[in-house]
This record gives structure tokens, C-alpha cells and sequence, in this order.
């Protein structure tokens, strides 16, 4: 990958690129929305990456370039980025330049190719990937000096502000700090965090994910109002963000929501959420990873009844493979499409995929994608 990539770059702009990096895509094992509520995340990094292949330019010139979309070379100067101009992909890379650039850092612009392997639209951060491998080549190649954590906020702005987002921090982060084999359990609150040993294989399991290929256009109008929904709820509460609220202290929390119906769901699933972070870290870390299985399902139910964000492709993977005896199984990501992840004995893989596909033709929708994910590396220099 990383040869093609520098060779294309070499077709379009001339001479070799100065270096190649690549940032994956990420699962979520569990943790979602808790992350704009300050609260606990457990996310994974694929194999499947964004590459870049890039070299810097002292005349002021953005040059931008996708081997994934149709069309030419984007040609930008870096002074005249501005939030909310541009609605393309090439909004991503841009966005991080405009964020480093906000930030005080002297970035005087910049040949760039991209290539991804990062499917699109699933649920697993094609965007993150993006954003975190156009950071980390900027910090490499300017000598920025800029530690990981602090380049996932960089990436978070860009998208948050100069593409116009409201996501999280989990995406960049997971994208940037990742480990192989680990899963991260990353605190959104202070970014601090812990690599958390997540080996399935050598226990004879396997995680799916099952790609429905679906994303429901309203899906990003949702995200807003979900996010803004949960900070009422913390202003209700008289707390800054629904982390405060312990799990101890839920039901009287919801008690003094009781006129607000839809507050009081978003509120229990983030602060339940949380809880079942915290009881998945303890059993990877005690050994009992077949027992995170219900944890997950039970998850997917508090995502599909009280954060109301899956549909109907997702909650047919969930109920098909727990049916046919997957160890358990959530909707994974925003929400309203996207990917859903099935933990599995390893001997099941094979019926369990069937029967998932069964379900999608009998259903009329469309035949889902099936891959099984082994935690990857974070972001990284290739050459
Ligand atoms: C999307 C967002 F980008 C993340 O920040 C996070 O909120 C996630 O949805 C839900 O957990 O991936």
C-alpha cells in the first residue's frame, strides 16, 4: 500500500513524497455517546488504514488529492481556509491544516495523496482516519512536537468547527492512539488512558463486524439533537457534563427527570453506559472476556430503547446472531446504520455469518459486509 501510494503521489505532484503515515479506522467495543457526555469509551483500531503520502511547501499551496474519489488534484492556499466553505472530503485534510494553523503553528502548505482502506459511511471512522494521518505527517514533517492526545483534539476541532460535526473525541483519539492487540479505555474527560490486553483469538473467539451498508440520511441531524438532549439533561441535574452523575445515584437522578421523558431515557443510557464501560474493563482484566457478551447486547438494548439511534438492519444482526448463539452483540459508532459487532466462538463464525445473511435477504435488504476485526496499530509512520 505504502509504495503505491508514494508512486501515485510521485505521478501527480512530481518528486517522491518527503514520507508516507497511515491511521486506522476504529471499532467501538463499547462506550457510545458517552463521549460528548465526558465519559468512559472502549474503542479498537482496524487493520484497514488511510494512508497519506505527503511533503511540505513553503509557497502557501494546499495541494489535495484521493485515489477513493473521482476527480483531479484540489488546489487551496492555506491563508484562505475558512470553516464552513468547504462541504467535499477534501474538508477533512484542509480542516486539520486550518486547526494546526489556528493553533499558532506555521504551516506554509503542503503536497498530499490519500488513499483508504477504511470503508466508507460504516461506522468505522473513515473520517478520523483521514484527519489523524494528515496531523500526524504535518507534526512529523514541520517538527510540530505535538504529543498524540493533543493532535486527536486538533483533528476534533477541524471537524467539529471547520467542517461543521459535533462529534466527540473518541474517533481521532482511537485513530491516534491505538495499540495492536489492545483495546483503549480512553476517559473523554482528561484523554487519560489505559491499554487494555484484547487477544480473542488466543482464546479461541472471534469479533465480527457486520457492515449493513445502510446509513439513514438523517442520521447526523439526530446525532445534534441527541447531544444537545444530554446536555439539558446535565443542566437539569445541576452537573457539567452526565459522567457526574454516578450509577449508584441513577434512579433518584431519574426520578427529578420524570417530567421529561426523553431527557430521562437519554440519561439512563449514558449514565448505564458508563457503568458498562467500567464492568468490561474489570472482566477483560480478570480474564473473562466470554462474559463481556451480554454486556454488549445488553448495551445494543439501552442503544435501540432509550438512545433510540439504531434501525431496523442493525437490531436484525443483533437478534439473528444472539439468536444463533453468538456470546453477544451491539450496534457500534452513531448510530442509524452503519456496523454492528457480533463477539463469537471461533467454531460458530461460519453459521453465525450464514444465518446474519439469511436474515438480510429473507428481510429484502441488502446482503451485508462480514469481516472479523483483530486489533491494529494506531497511527504511524510507513516510510
Ligand atoms: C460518532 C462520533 F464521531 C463519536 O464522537 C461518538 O460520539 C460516536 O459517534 C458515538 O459513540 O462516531
Amino acid at each position: 500500500m505504502s509504495e503505491a501510494v508514494a508512486k501515485r503521489f510521485g505521478e501527480l505532484y512530481g518528486p517522491a513524497p518527503e514520507g508516507v503515515w497511515a491511521a486506522p479506522g476504529r471499532v467501538n467495543l463499547i462506550g457510545e455517546h458517552t463521549d460528548y457526555n465526558d465519559g468512559f469509551v472502549m474503542p479498537f483500531a482496524l487493520p484497514h488504514t488511510a494512508v497519506a503520502a505527503v511533503s511540505r511547501r513553503d509557497d502557501g499551496v494546499l495541494r489535495l488529492h484521493s485515489a477513493d474519489v473521482e476527480g483531479g488534484v484540489t488546489e487551496l492556499r492555506v491563508a484562505d481556509l475558512e470553516p464552513g466553505t468547504d462541504k467535499d472530503w477534501t474538508a477533512y485534510p484542509s480542516g486539520v491544516v486550518w486547526a494546526l494553523r489556528e493553533a499558532g503553528h506555521e504551516i506554509t502548505g503542503a503536497d498530499i495523496h490519500l488513499a483508504s482502506t477504511v470503508p466508507a459511511g460504516a461506522g468505522l471512522s473513515s473520517s478520523a482516519a483521514l484527519e489523524v494521518v494528515v496531523a500526524l505527517a504535518l507534526n512529523d514533517l514541520y517538527g510540530l512536537g505535538l504529543r498524540r492526545w493533543q493532535l486527536a483534539r486538533l483533528c476534533q476541532r477541524a471537524e467539529n468547527v471547520y467542517v461543521g460535526a459535533p462529534v466527540g473525541i473518541m474517533d481521532q483519539t482511537a485513530a491516534a492512539c491505538c495499540e495492536a492487540g489492545h483495546a483503549l479505555f480512553l476517559d473523554t474527560r482528561d484523554l487519560s488512558q489505559r491499554q487494555i490486553p484484547f487477544d480473542l483469538a488466543a482464546e479461541g473467539l472471534r469479533l465480527l463486524v457486520v457492515d449493513t451498508r445502510v446509513k439513514h440520511s438523517h442520521s447526523e441531524g439526530e446525532y445534534g439533537k441527541r447531544r444537545a438532549g444530554c446536555e439539558k439533561g446535565a443542566a437539569l441535574l445541576g452537573v457539567d457534563a452526565l459522567r457526574d452523575v454516578p450509577y449508584a445515584e441513577l434512579d433518584a437522578a431519574l426520578e427529578r427527570l420524570a417530567d421529561d421523558e426523553e431527557v430521562l431515557r437519554l440519561v439512563r443510557h449514558v449514565v448505564s453506559e458508563d457503568e458498562r464501560v467500567e464492568r468490561v474493563v474489570a472482566l477483560l482484566e480478570s480474564g473473562e472476556t466470554r462474559a463481556i457478551g451480554p454486556v454488549l447486547t445488553e448495551g445494543h438494548a439501552s442503544l435501540r430503547d432509550d438512545f433510540r439511534i439504531s434501525c431496523p438492519e442493525l437490531d436484525l444482526v443483533v437478534d439473528t446472531a444472539v439468536g444463533a448463539g453468538a456470546l453477544g452483540a451491539r450496534m457500534t459508532g452513531g448510530g442509524f446504520g452503519g456496523s454492528a459487532i457480533v463477539l463469537a466462538e471461533a467454531a460458530d463464525v461460519p453459521g453465525l455469518t450464514g444465518a446474519v445473511e439469511e436474515a438480510f435477504a429473507a428481510a429484502g435488504f441488502r446482503a451485508p459486509r462480514v469481516f472479523e476485526a483483530v486489533p491494529g496499530a494506531g497511527a504511524r509512520r510507513l516510510d
